[in-house]
């Protein structure tokens, strides 16, 4: 077969580009190298609609036990009775929640984007906003923290059937006991969306929502560092509370339910090569070393917030707890786009992110999203962090000087080349 060498020589180029930068962005992160060769395997070839012992083909013996072990290892990571493996990304691991807990029009409440919710937990542009009755709570203005009396308050008013907690931009922990609480007291069930701080929920380092919260959803290649994918957990499983039964008349628990949300609900043939791959990076969380690179993560996280305050920065919320930052530029006169743009000239890749009650768009905005996920894979520590904020400082203070920037970047592919990334590749 001719050898697709224009795809080969992108892939090639894209290793470059992962190389030689500072890779900034909260929600990436470098997988081991046994994890991305899990990935790529003949178990792509296989089709396994279904799950573990109930399949709708033949030959699924092998994926079978991969996919069981996937589950088994998630289960253990975070000590759960239900785990389901097969969400092809986290935007499916909570549509399939949402399909199961609501009918269309129900309402749900969930953190406005805005204010560094994420998509599938009602945004208007996005399926749960089209397909559920949306409404949102904040954070305070004065603090930047989630305002749990505005969730209650909003909870009271519009009796959600969901109110689901989590976001894509938040650098503190959650208070999940309260959010149960809030949730109890409107009849609401709790869905906690932990994409983000999964890895750190992992390690013990912030608060767990298993125990209040009945459903916990969340993406595997943050950090977690697995491949990319979504996962549905459930500390304890539970009777229906809609009734439903099976076509013998047994009622199905919430965890059969949820299953078939996924399969057949939402989505077909499971990725088995992703399963697998999840399940080599779910091996690898159970080793010792991945609570020292949570740790570690998030002390690269306060040396970088303390680094950035000393500069003047405006961090939201005045820190983090997790592995992010969210950084106001207003007093700096810069906005996210510009930001964005100039420090990827040299070689630095971050997002621009709306900051609370921003007074610009999105595609604009007011500030910018920092993670250390995959710099801390790349082997940096709390030293490190302060050279990464004098570079971005230098290029922020000096948006429009190429020179200064190109400076910047010979420094940055210089230092980069002593941090090794994936050195088998060649
Ligand atoms: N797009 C992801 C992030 O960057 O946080 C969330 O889905």
């Amino acid at each position: 077969m001719t050898r697709d060498t224009a795809i080969f020589d992108l892939i090639q180029e894209e290793l470059q580009r992962q190389r030689r930068g500072l890779e900034l962005i909260a929600s990436e992160n470098f997988t081991s190298l046994q994890v991305m060769q899990a990935m790529g395997n003949v178990m792509t070839n296989k089709y396994a609609e279904g799950y573990p012992g109930k399949r709708y083909y033949g030959g699924c013996e092998v994926v079978d036990k991969s996919e069981q072990l996937a589950i088994d290892r998630l289960k253990d990571i975070f000590n759960i009775e239900y785990a389901n493996v097969q969400p092809h990304s986290g935007a499916q691991a909570n549509m399939a929640v949402q399909a199961v807990v609501l009918q269309p029009g129900d309402a749900i409440l969930g953190l406005d984007l805005s204010m560094g919710g994420h998509l599938t937990h009602g945004s208007p542009v996005a399926f749960s906003g089209k397909t559920y009755q949306a409404h949102h709570y904040g954070v305070r203005k004065e603090d930047g923290l989630v305002d749990y009396d505005d969730m209650e308050k909003k909870a009271v008013e519009v009796k959600p059937k969901l109110i689901i907690c989590g976001a894509s931009a938040y650098s503190r922990d959650w208070d999940y006991a309260r959010v149960r609480a809030i949730a109890d007291k409107v009849g609401a069930l709790v869905m906690a969306d932990i994409a983000h701080p999964a890895g750190l929920i992992a390690a013990g380092l912030l608060n767990s929502p298993f125990d209040h919260c009945h459903f916990v959803t969340s993406t595997t290649h943050k950090t977690l560092r697995g491949p990319r994918g979504g996962i549905i957990m459930m500390k304890n499983d539970f009777e229906n509370p809609w009734g439903i039964t099976t076509p013998k008349g047994e009622v199905r628990t919430v965890s059969q339910l949820i299953d078939l949300s996924v399969f057949p609900g939402i989505q077909g043939g499971p990725l088995e090569h992703v399963i697998a791959a999840k399940a080599v990076s779910f091996f690898e969380i159970l080793q010792d070393d991945y609570k020292v690179y949570a740790r570690q993560m998030q002390s690269n996280a306060q040396a970088m917030s303390n680094a950035f305050l000393e500069k003047g920065y405006d961090l939201v919320s005045g820190g983090t707890d997790n592995h992010l930052l969210l950084i106001d530029l207003r007093n700096k006169g810069i906005s996210g786009k510009k930001a964005e743009n100039t420090l990827v000239k040299a070689d630095i890749t971050i997002n621009k992110n709306m900051v609370p009650f921003d007074d610009k768009s999105p595609f604009i905005t007011s500030g910018i999203r920092v993670g250390v996920p995959a710099l801390t894979t790349r082997g940096f520590k709390e030293k490190e962090m302060k050279q990464v904020v004098h570079w971005l400082d230098q290029v922020l203070m000096n948006t429009d000087n190429d020179s200064v920037i190109a400076t910047v970047r010979g420094e940055i592919n210089e230092y980069m080349s002593g941090f090794d990334l994936y050195p088998e590749m060649g």
